[in-house]
């Protein structure tokens, strides 16, 4: 199977990052996790995006906070998909992030989560692998029905709670 990387702008993410590292292996799916910064250090930067689908990558993640052009510097030299988390780690609660990575230019694509939003970045990747492996095909859609089910319930319990009973 295909990989996907995860990679963070700095370690003082990994609070946030860790939701998507935990919902890949829930899903059995092989990740790598680093710490590769698009300002502190540039060349593994593009070293990594360069090399990543020989590497046997399918998707890359992207998390940064501040001045986050970490995803974008990725998408720039790899035709994988990157999918861009901004991290709410400055005093403008994560909305300077969201702009940086969201805001790409026409033609280099970041597919951008909400701010914070590690577990849909690794739900999209395992989305995006599901396209060739049955398996996480199958294991995505138990989750969703998982998901209904919970609703469902819930959906009952306000419904007997509130409900005008003649
Ligand atoms: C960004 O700056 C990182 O992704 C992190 O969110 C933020 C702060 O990094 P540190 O100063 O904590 O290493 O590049």
């Amino acid at each position: 199977m295909k990989k996907i990387a995860i990679i963070m702008g700095s370690d003082s993410d990994w609070p946030i990052v860790k939701a998507a590292a935990d919902q890949l292996k829930e899903l059995d799916i092989p990740h790598c996790v680093r710490v590769i910064s698009a300002h502190r250090s540039p060349l593994a930067a593009a070293e990594f995006s360069k090399n990543a689908r020989e590497m046997g990558y399918a998707a890359i993640i992207a998390a940064a906070g501040k001045a986050a052009h970490l995803a974008g510097a990725i998408a720039a030299n790899t035709t994988l998909p990157v999918i861009g988390i901004p991290v709410k780690s400055s005093t403008l609660d994560g909305l300077d992030a969201l702009l940086a990575t969201v805001q790409m230019p026409s033609g280099m694509p970041v597919a951008t989560v909400a701010i914070d939003g590690a577990k849909n970045a690794a739900l999209l990747a395992a989305q995006i692998l599901s396209v060739s492996e049955p398996e996480i095909a199958d294991k995505l859609a138990l989750m969703r029905r998982d998901m209904t089910e919970k609703v469902t319930l819930k959906d009952q319990k306000f419904q007997d709670e509130f409900s005008y009973k003649i």
